[in-house]
């Protein structure tokens, strides 16, 4: 299986991929609205097909990615049907199995931190995504969205402690950097719900656990209840749309260099290579190319046009995408990075001139 733990530090969310290596299908847990890109950029550099985005909840301090993943691959929205949430494509209930290809989990209703709270078993019980039943060596709060403390005690121990000890469990939040945990570790030390813990004293900590409600609340619960439809006005994560632009999983802002030769005329494009290395290889250059070596870019940014599209080039494309960066830093609002740079332009059999 394809696996991967992602993380939002706004919202200290963990995200998680699951995909089949074969079919290349792919399903995300817990998707951040914000991380939408970042998530996007994961799935189409692991040359992946998202078939669905999965809610283990409906979240109260973040909202989810959801509808933007739909909108943008065309996967189905699998959400609990006792989330109430509105606009899924799948709705699920306790014990309905849900994959891609042999990636297979079984959802589990684990209601009590939210009466809709699901928890996915991977079909050989080797991993369990417990949203915000279980927390390590902790538990979701249960002072609203219908929590209820006695409730969330039976399903975490009668439907996640219950698992093999070697379970690795993974929740949809840390708050001090810890990844996961498994069922042996918070039988023997999760102080509120671990062995020899009874209802009594988890129900006396969750009553007491004086936690101010999450400062996007008002605004998340809503949202989620939509499935993270975006209301009137929302600001929504986009790209740039002067061109064929994507954002990399690694950050970088990169123009399909088709677009970028067939629009040579409305494009600035900065080569950053340093004079030596254009003395020592000839390589050429693309026509017209504004030379600025990438040492000198922060130095020499005012020679860049701040209006128009700006494209980065360097011979593979790697310190031109650190240009790129700094460029976007700086607040041009058009700038990317040629993704291969000169190689690939040649290879691609676009023109070169030798520079002058
Ligand atoms: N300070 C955070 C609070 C986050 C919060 O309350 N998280 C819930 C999960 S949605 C929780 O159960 N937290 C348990 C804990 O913090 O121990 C925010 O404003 O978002
Ligand atoms: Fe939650």
């Amino acid at each position: 299986m394809i696996f991967r733990q992602l993380f939002d530090s706004e919202s200290w969310t963990f995200t998680y991929l699951l995909a089949d290596p074969d079919s290349r299908e792919a399903l995300l847990i817990d998707t951040v609205f914000e991380k939408h890109l970042r998530d996007l950029a994961l799935v189409r550099e692991l040359d992946l097909e998202l078939k669905y985005t999965l809610d283990t909840h409906v979240h109260a301090d973040h909202v989810t990615g959801a509808w933007l993943m739909r909108g943008a691959t065309g996967c189905r929205i699998a959400v609990a049907a006792a989330s109430g949430a509105e606009g899924a494509d799948v709705y699920i209930e306790d014990g309905d199995e849900i994959g891609v290809g042999t990636v297979r989990v079984r959802a589990r209703a684990t209601p009590g931190h939210t009466d809709g709270c699901m928890t996915y078993v991977l079909a050989d019980e080797s991993m369990a995504f417990t949203g915000d039943a279980l927390l390590i060596r902790g538990a979701g709060r249960t002072d609203f969205q219908a929590g209820d403390a006695r409730r969330l005690f039976h399903s975490v121990r009668d439907r996640i402690l219950s698992l093999p000890d070697d379970c690795v469990l993974y929740p949809a939040h840390d708050y001090s950097g810890r990844t996961s945990t498994t069922v042996a570790e918070e039988r023997a030390h999760n102080p509120r719900l671990g062995d020899g813990k009874r209802e009594e004293d988890f129900v006396g900590y969750m009553e007491n656990l004086g936690l101010p409600h999450p400062k996007k609340m008002q605004a998340a619960v809503p949202a989620n209840l939509q499935c993270g439809r975006p209301g009137e006005g929302d600001e929504t994560p986009a790209l740039p749309d002067w061109g064929p632009v994507i954002r990399t999983f690694a950050g970088v802002l990169e123009v399909d260099p088709e677009w970028v030769h067939s629009h040579r005329e409305d494009v600035v494009v900065i080569d950053v290579r340093e004079q030596e290395e254009i003395d020592a290889t000839p390589l050429g250059c693309i026509s017209g190319s504004l030379m600025i070596p990438l040492s000198k870019l922060r130095d020499r940014m005012d020679e860049v046009p701040k209006d128009g599209p700006v494209v980065t080039i360097c011979p593979a494309g790697a310190r031109s995408a650190q240009a790129a960066l700094i460029l976007e830093q700086a607040g041009y609002p058009k700038v990317a990075n040629l993704p291969g740079g000169l190689f690939r332009w040649q290879a691609l059999g676009f023109p070169v001139v030798q520079p002058g």
